[in-house]
């Protein structure tokens, strides 16, 4: 299988980690959506990573349906309880994680605007969403249902490449503040060798046109 994107994602993260994870090999082309790169529009009309391309060769597009693709695969360890209803409460975290993702996503991208055309109250705006996300997951792990449990999930998984990418883009250096379960949980899983080999590049931790 072939993974398009960079390790600069969070989103393509997420889908490293997975197949690592499963031990499915996999092979990533490196590519920025940002720039229109043809190798992405080709296999994504909407121009965004991650895009897997299967061993057959379909694109499937959308971390989410990436990861559930992945889960058909019965490569272990399943990251979803087989209980339906018990998965798509994991899946819902995944989501939540992800709206977190998405909101810092869209203050670095205003970070990065010239400081005088910076609109203040959508950073605001932003930041409002991740603290809330954040506060809703970090229930959800001091809780140690569906995350933060001895076997890692597609949750765990999801809400790791949040706090990555916020810890990497400086989006939110207090975060741990209060959250004692999602600092516990971050440790814990950042640590592992699946997260470790796909840290984000050193060069790219600083504000230039290189993408998210
Ligand atoms: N919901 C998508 C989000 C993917 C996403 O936003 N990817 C960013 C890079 S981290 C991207 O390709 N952005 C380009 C764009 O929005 O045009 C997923 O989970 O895969």
């Amino acid at each position: 299988m072939k993974l398009i994107g960079s390790y600069t994602s969070p989103f393509v993260r997420k889908i490293s980690v997975i197949l690592l994870e499963k031990s499915l090999p996999f092979q990533l082309i490196n590519a920025s959506p940002w720039e229109e790169d043809p190798q992405v529009i080709a296999v994504n009309p909407l121009g965004k990573v991650p895009v897997l391309i299967t061993g057959q060769g379909e694109p499937i597009f959308d971390s989410p349906i990436i990861a559930e693709y992945l889960e058909l695969l019965c490569a272990e360890p399943a990251l979803l309880p087989a209980d339906r209803l018990q998965a798509l409460r994991v899946r819902q975290l995944e989501a939540l994680a992800d709206g977190v993702t998405d909101a810092a996503m869209a203050i670095v991208r205003e970070c990065r605007r010239q400081a005088d055309r910076q609109n203040e109250s959508f950073i605001l705006y932003h930041r409002e969403k991740i603290r809330r996300g954040l506060n809703a997951l970090e229930l959800a792990a001091g809780e140690g249902k569906w995350l933060n449990t001895s076997a890692l999930s597609l949750a765990d998984i999801a809400v790791a490449c949040s706090l990555g990418f916020i810890n990497f883009r400086r989006v939110m250096p207090n975060w741990c503040v209060e959250r004692p379960a999602l600092v516990a949980m971050a440790g814990r899983i950042l640590a592992r060798t699946s997260f470790a080999r796909t840290a984000p590049p050193a060069a790219a931790d600083v504000y230039t046109s290189e993408m998210l």
